[in-house]
């Protein structure tokens, strides 16, 4: 996909080399926008071959966060993508679904005057039960967006939010893909993800590729057909590597970057990996991959190829299985391993 391979390249050619909490540094770069229309295929990668079990976890991750569900347990029977943030029970510090679907309404003592909240009649206001013995109320934000798509399509409010604010100060790992907005145009309904912080090689393919299932998924259940997918990341970095690896690029970064604004052609990036490979100290034992920026140039150098398809089983979002999401017409390029930095 171009506007991808377009990420990849603006990070790289215009970012700022920045450590970070991870001890594995970055080529880092402000907000970066890009749309692709799912009306010409689905936008995952093929590039790099992304089918397997990452696939299958974002589906299963995704069936989780449209469960509401504030616990792996589920979840981690199928993929042990989230156990590292779980605790023995699987709670998180923070869980998407949970935000999604149930997010807290504040008790009358937490409440301004003149403030406004629906009423425990709204259609999407839930009373559930405390381990207390108390109640809390929630709101369903995703319900109240397929309501308004039914009732109001033209709403501009169509916000769905995973942040809270409180929780987000606290949390081991607050949200990265943390607002998103459904937008409807003439026939067509558009999804708007906003990210505060990508991983451009491992995790933005797996966020565009999410966004647009479910953009897929919601315009299946309404009058509308799926329109684009848009994409704002505010701190969209490419790992570079650990130790003296990561911090060879704080100073070959002006060589490098006069280097790839250069390339005119494809072809011509693995020249740059080639001069990097040469040049740059190797990474120590057990930091092998950390450095992304030479497997992101193999990528920049392969051409994308057709997009493959993807259909959903015509069924109410809460009664989703995983059987029920089939891709079809996938033809990658090789997988390319890189490392995660936690
Ligand atoms: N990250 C993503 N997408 C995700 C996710 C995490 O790119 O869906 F959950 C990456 C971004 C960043 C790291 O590299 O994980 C989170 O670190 P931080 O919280 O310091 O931004």
């Amino acid at each position: 996909m171009r506007q991808y391979h377009d990420l990849v390249s603006g990070a790289l050619a215009d970012g700022t080399y920045k450590p970070n909490r991870t001890g594995v540094d970055t080529v880092a770069s402000f907000s970066h926008h890009y749309e692709v229309d799912l009306t010409q295929g689905f936008p995952l990668l093929t590039t790099k071959r992304m089918d397997g079990y990452r696939w299958n976890s974002l589906i299963h991750e995704l069936l989780w966060y449209l469960s509401g569900e504030e616990h792996v347990r589920t979840l981690r029977e199928e993929t042990k993508i989230w156990d590292a943030w779980a605790d023995d029970e699987g709670h998180l510090d923070t869980a998407y679904g949970r935000f999604w679907r149930r997010y807290p309404i504040p008790e009358s003592g937490g409440r301004l005057p003149g403030e406004s909240w629906p009423d425990a009649d709204h259609p999407r206001v839930d009373t559930e039960a405390t381990p207390d013995g108390g109640t809390r109320r929630v709101f369903d934000q995703l319900g109240h967006v397929l309501d308004t798509l039914e009732t109001n399509p033209n709403s501009r409010r169509m916000v769905i939010n995973a942040w809270h604010p409180a929780n987000a100060a606290a949390s081991t790992l607050p949200p990265c893909h943390y607002t998103y907005v459904f937008n409807v145009q003439g026939d067509r309904l558009n999804v708007h993800l906003t990210q505060r912080s990508g991983d451009i090689a491992l995790g933005v393919p797996f966020n565009l590729a999410a966004y647009s299932l479910l953009a897929h998924a919601v315009a299946n259940r309404t009058e509308f057909e799926v329109g684009s997918f848009g994409h704002t990341i505010v701190d969209a970095h490419v790992y570079c590597g650990a130790g003296e690896r990561g911090a060879w690029y704080a100073d070959a970064l002006p060589d490098l970057q006069d280097r790839l604004r250069a390339v005119d052609e494809p072809e011509e990036y693995p020249d740059v990996r080639a001069w990097i490979d040469e040049t740059a100290p190797p990474e120590a034992d057990g930091e092998d991959g950390y450095d992304h920026v030479p497997g992101l140039l193999t990528q920049l150098s392969r051409a994308p190829r057709d997009r493959p398809r993807i259909d959903i089983a015509d069924k109410p979002l809460d009664e989703l299985e995983y059987g029920d999401i089939q891709l079809s017409g996938y033809d990658p390029a090789p997988g390319i391993s890189f490392a995660v930095a936690e």
